[in-house]
């Protein structure tokens, strides 16, 4: 069907179209480059037009971090737009965490005006000069599925349905859109396109049925199989298809550096947060969506262990270098390829093998949940506060209504997370500011659930907090926070311990560029922004701060902050 709409820019055309294609935010860092966007919006606004819902979110970093946070949770991309060069700069790591984790996103920028004099939006300003580049998609192409300049009014439509349905097409992620000034301001009357759009829309594919028969045969014929998987739950309907898989040949399914929900944590066959103790005496392994199921320099599989590996894209071809062998590589959706994998495999087991694994591996989930809550327990009353026990009373008020974001520090182990969606976890590529973003995009997407968003306090400083405080304050976005605050980079801390245990660091106890302290007070950056927020020092009163805090967000729909003072490892 083609549709007329009466308009008066290029720029209202192309917000009339961002909302007939679904888009529903428009998350926005603003500069001169935006007026004739502006303009439009206050057209619309004024007409009752419908546009997606614009917001100013006054850092980059929580920009990219909605959008992300947005379409984890939903799939779908929204349009995150930025200052011409530089706002790319401020969002490029953001764009690095959404390309390594596949998100789709409409990442766009204005374009500095081209022309000196004579088309409505020319140069006016002094910036005008300085902020063209050569080539400003080149800032952020490596990480990107796609990137143009909108060069004109007449391809409107066709490179609008081009970046989303690249976006959208797996593996999934950003693409990149420059809109020169210019060619936005210019006067337009009638905008028509098709609605809906007809531009390509590959959908989910299936491994090849032999590749999925030779993969069958092997899993069945394996004495001690395990699946190692970091990033399956990115989408939600696969989760069901490796549960049915695990049960019909009783796979433990270890979570390695897991970033979402992939296998209910409280399955019997869940085998915890770290692959290597089932690496040792595994004769296969099925790597599911898995950059890096384990790390060679410091442990490696048996060398007559087979391996599969299933993913969207098993190659990571993105990656300049990945060296994980396969004897089988299943390319396609999860979801559909383990779904054809469990009927294969399971005509093919050995039911008495089956049965003898299952009770194997339920005693070692048993075994192992209950060493968690012990270590838990065995440190509730430590002051500084413990983060096992930090993240035991997080973990023991999530339900199947919350989503927890963790972005540093907040250790699963403790908590029975199950149903998909429900966690998310720092992107492989862990360009840190992504968490208070994403948390806010994940609650805009799923207005009815609490998010809890658990940073460390490096993260929090990186994740530009005054512009988050801020965002949820203007949009009626209330999270709890809560700053796992040991007052350190203790992710720096440990990489030197292990990259020299016995070195001078270690030896004489000193860890340059590792502290942050003294520490500010993090309460009051949330307070400024109208939050309720408390400083806890005190184990003994985290569970009844957590549930003042949580009321305040599900009840009076205020954001709240936990700025929980831990203990320095
Ligand atoms: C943009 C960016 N800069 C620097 C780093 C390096 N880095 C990785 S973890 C980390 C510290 C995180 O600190 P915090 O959130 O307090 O958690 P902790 O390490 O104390 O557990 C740093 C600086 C990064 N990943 N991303």
């Amino acid at each position: 069907m083609r549709k007329q709409a009466s308009v008066e820019s290029t720029a209202e055309a192309y917000l009339e179209l961002l909302a007939a294609r679904g888009v529903e935010y428009f998350f926005a860092n603003a500069g001169t480059d935006f007026a004739p966007i502006i303009e439009a919006y206050a057209k619309r606004s004024a007409q009752g037009q419908a546009s997606p819902r614009p917001m100013t979110v006054p850092h980059e970093v929580v920009a990219v971090g909605m959008g992300h946070g947005y379409a984890m949770v939903t799939g779908r991309a929204q349009a995150v737009m930025v200052h011409v060069i530089v706002g790319t700069a401020n969002a490029l790591a953001g764009i690095m965490n959404a390309a390594r984790a596949n998100v789709p996103m409409l990442m766009t920028a204005g374009r500095n005006p081209i022309t000196e004099a004579g088309a409505l939006g020319s140069r006016d300003r002094s910036i005008h000069w300085a902020q063209e580049s050569f080539d400003q998609a080149a800032i952020v192409r490596e990480w990107v599925k796609w990137d143009y300049e909108l060069r004109n009014f007449a391809q409107l439509e066709t490179v609008v349905d081009r970046a989303l349905a690249i976006a959208h097409a797996e593996p999934q992620g950003p693409v990149y859109l420059t809109l020169p000034r210019e060619v936005l301001a210019e006067r337009q009357e009638a905008f028509e396109y098709a609605d809906p759009a007809r531009a390509p829309r590959p959908g989910p594919l299936c491994a090849d049925a032999d590749a999925v028969a030779e993969a069958a045969r092997l899993l069945a014929a394996a004495r001690h199989p395990i699946v190692i998987t970091k990033a399956l739950g990115r989408d939600p309907a696969a989760v069901p298809a490796l549960v049915a898989l695990a049960e019909a040949l009783a796979l433990p399914v270890f979570d390695q550096s897991h970033t979402y929900l992939n296998f209910p944590q409280d399955h019997p066959l869940h085998a915890g947060f770290d692959s290597a103790p089932g690496l040792a005496e595994a004769d296969l392994i099925l790597v599911v969506e898995s950059d890096a199921p384990w790390y060679p320099h410091l442990l490696a599989p048996h060398p007559d262990a087979k391996i599969i590996q299933l993913g969207v894209d098993p190659l990571f071809a993105r990656y300049p270098i990945r060296g994980f062998p396969a004897d089988v590589a299943l390319a396609g959706a999860p979801r559909l390829t383990l779904t054809a994998l469990a009927e294969a495999a399971s005509r093919l087991a050995d039911g008495g093998v089956v049965a003898e694994r299952r009770q194997h591996w339920a005693r070692e989930h048993a075994r192992r949940r209950e060493a968690c809550a012990a270590r838990a327990r065995a440190v509730s009353a430590d002051t500084p506060i413990d983060m096992a026990w930090l993240s035991r009373c997080i973990g023991d008020l999530v339900d199947d209504r919350t989503i927890l974001v963790n972005e540093y520090d907040f250790d699963a182990n403790q908590a029975a997370f199950r149903s998909p969606g429900s966690y998310f976890s720092s992107p492989p590529s862990g360009g840190l500011g992504w968490g208070l973003g994403a948390a806010l995009g994940a609650k805009l997407a799923a207005p009815d659930k609490t998010v809890i968003c658990c940073v460390g306090d490096g993260a929090y400083i990186f994740g530009a907090p005054t512009a988050a405080h801020f965002v949820s304050r203007a949009y009626d976005i209330p999270a709890l926070f809560v700053v796992f605050n040991n007052r350190m980079w203790n992710a720096v801390k440990r990489a030197v311990q292990t990259h020299a245990h016995d070195g001078w660091a270690v030896k004489t106890g000193t860890m340059p560029l590792t502290e942050l302290d003294p520490a500010p007070d993090y309460e009051l950056i949330c307070r400024a922004s109208g939050g309720h927020a408390e400083r806890v020092e005190d184990p003994a009163q985290l569970a009844g701060a957590l549930r003042r805090a949580l009321a305040v967000v599900r009840d009076e729909k205020r954001q709240a902050l936990l700025n929980v003072i831990c203990k320095k490892p």
